[in-house]
C-alpha cells in the first residue's frame, strides 16, 4: 500500500517554477498575439477615376506628403498622363494601410468589368472613385460594376477649387454664392450615382490642395465609421490630423489597449532570464508608435512642415511632453520609477483582484506603473498633437467668409 510522502521544498521551488515559466510564457504570448492582430491588420484603399482627376495628388494628401518631385514617397502627379499602372503606396507612419494608384478610367474603349479584373477587384477593401469637372457615364458604370461585385464605393468630387474659382470669375459680385455652386456639384454627382439603385450614394468635394476644408474630414469620418475591428483602428491611427475629433478618437483607440502592452511589457521582465528592466525596450517602442500615430516622430514633422510651409523646428516647439521631446531609455526608466512609487496601492489592489498577476511579476516592473506611464504618455502626446495641429493649420485658408464652414474643422 502507498504510504502518503512528504514534499520536499526544494521540490515545491522547483515545480514553483516551472509551472510558473509556462504560466508566464502562455500569457506573454496570449497578449502579443492579441497586439499582433491589431497592429497587423491590413487595409488596402483602391484609388480609381479618370485620368488627370487627381487620383495620385489625392494619395499624397491622404499620406500627409507634399507632391514633391524631390519625395521618393510621393506619388508622381501631373498635367500630363502620368499613372499607367498599378502601384500601391504605403501609408509612412502605418504600413499595413496601403492606397492603390489604379491607372486612369474612361477612354473610349474602357470597359468596367475587364478594367476591374484587371485590377484585381477582390484584393480591395474598398474603392474610392476620384472625379473631377463633369460627371460622366463612366463613373456610372465603374460604380455599378464596384456595387454589383459587393465592393462598397465612395465618390470623390475633387478640384473644388477651380469650380469656386471658376464660378467666381463668372459671376463677379451677382449669381451663385459658393455655398450654392458646392450645393449644384453635389446633387449633380448624387442624380447621377442614384441611377444605380445601390442606396443613397455618398459624394464628397474636396480639393486635395486644400484638405483641411471641404470634405476632406468628413470623408475620413465617414470611412472609419464603415470600417470594423482591426481595419477600422489602423485606418484611425493613419488619419492626419486634421481635426481634433480625429486626436480624441486617436486617444481613445490607443488607450484601448494599453493594459494588454503593459501586461506584456511586465511580463517580459518575469519570463525566464528576464531582468526587471527588459520591459524598458518594449516600452519605449510602444512609446515610439504612438508618437507616429499622432504624427509627432521626426519624419512626420518634416513631412507636415513640408505640407504646410511651417518650419519644423516651428513645430517641433510645440511638442513639450517627454515622450514627445526625449524618448530615451533613461527617460522611460525615470518615468517609470515616478509613477512606480505613487502606484504602489492601485497594484496592491490589482494583484489582489488577480493573484496570478502579482504571483508571475513580483521582482519584475509593476503593471500599474507601466499602465500608468503608457495612459499619460497618450494624454500628453495628443495635447502635443493638438498644438502642432493649430500651428500647422495656423494661417491656412480656411476662413473665408464666402465659404460654408463645415462645421467639424476644430470639432471641439
Ligand atoms: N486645382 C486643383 N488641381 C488639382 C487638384 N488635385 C490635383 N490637381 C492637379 O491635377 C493634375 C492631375 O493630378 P494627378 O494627381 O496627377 O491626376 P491622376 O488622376 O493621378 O492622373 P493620371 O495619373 O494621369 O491618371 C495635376 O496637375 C494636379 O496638380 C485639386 O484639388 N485642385
Ligand atoms: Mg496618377
Amino acid at each position: 500500500m502507498a504510504r502518503l510522502q512528504t514534499i520536499s521544498e526544494g521540490e515545491i521551488q522547483q515545480m514553483s517554477s516551472v509551472l510558473q515559466s509556462r504560466v508566464v510564457t502562455e500569457v506573454v504570448a496570449q497578449v502579443q498575439s492579441m497586439l499582433g492582430q491589431r497592429q497587423s491588420a491590413t487595409l488596402d484603399i483602391a484609388v480609381t477615376g479618370e485620368s488627370g482627376s487627381g487620383k495620385s495628388t489625392f494619395i499624397n494628401a491622404f499620406r500627409g506628403i507634399a507632391d514633391d518631385d524631390d519625395d521618393p514617397r510621393a506619388a508622381k502627379t501631373g498635367v500630363t498622363e502620368t499613372t499607367q499602372e498599378i502601384i500601391a503606396y504605403d501609408h509612412p507612419t502605418a504600413p499595413t494601410v496601403r492606397l492603390w494608384d489604379l491607372p486612369g478610367i474612361g477612354t473610349p474603349t474602357f470597359q468596367p468589368q475587364r478594367y476591374l479584373e484587371d485590377v484585381g477587384l477582390t484584393k480591395y477593401d474598398f474603392f474610392i472613385i476620384v472625379a473631377s469637372e463633369r460627371f460622366r457615364e463612366c463613373h456610372v458604370t465603374l460604380a455599378s460594376c464596384v456595387a454589383q461585385a459587393g465592393k462598397k464605393f465612395y465618390f470623390v468630387r475633387n478640384k473644388v477649387d477651380n469650380d469656386l474659382e471658376a464660378s467666381a470669375r463668372r459671376r463677379g459680385h451677382m449669381g451663385l454664392s459658393e455655398e450654392a455652386v458646392l450645393r449644384e456639384i453635389r446633387d449633380n454627382c448624387k442624380a447621377g450615382l442614384q441611377r444605380i439603385g445601390a442606396g443613397q450614394p455618398q459624394v464628397f468635394l474636396l480639393s486635395c490642395f486644400q484638405p483641411q476644408r471641404f470634405d476632406f474630414a468628413l470623408l475620413h469620418e465617414t470611412l472609419e465609421r464603415e470600417l470594423e475591428g482591426h481595419k477600422r483602428h489602423v485606418f484611425l491611427l493613419a488619419l492626419p490630423n486634421l481635426t481634433a475629433a480625429v486626436l480624441e478618437r486617436k486617444q481613445q483607440a490607443l488607450a484601448g489597449s494599453v493594459w494588454q502592452t503593459a501586461m506584456a511589457a511586465c511580463l517580459s521582465a518575469a519570463m525566464p532570464g528576464g531582468a526587471v528592466h527588459s520591459s524598458v525596450p518594449m516600452l519605449m517602442s510602444t512609446l515610439q508608435s504612438f508618437q507616429r500615430s499622432f504624427g509627432l516622430d521626426t519624419n512626420s514633422l518634416l513631412r507636415l512642415a513640408n505640407m504646410t510651409g511651417k518650419s519644423s523646428q516651428e513645430l517641433y516647439g510645440e511638442v513639450r511632453s517627454t515622450s514627445g521631446r526625449d524618448l530615451s531609455r533613461q527617460t522611460v526608466e525615470g518615468m517609470l520609477s515616478q509613477v512606480a512609487l505613487g502606484q504602489q496601492v492601485l497594484s496592491a489592489l490589482l494583484e489582489s483582484r488577480i493573484p496570478v498577476l502579482g504571483n508571475i511579476i513580483s521582482g519584475g516592473v509593476s503593471f500599474m506603473a507601466s499602465y500608468s506611464l503608457l495612459k499619460s504618455a497618450i494624454k500628453d502626446l495628443r495635447e502635443d498633437a493638438e498644438r502642432v495641429m493649430h500651428r500647422a493649420l495656423d494661417g491656412a485658408d480656411n476662413t473665408r467668409e464666402d465659404v460654408p464652414d463645415p462645421g467639424y474643422f476644430y470639432a471641439d
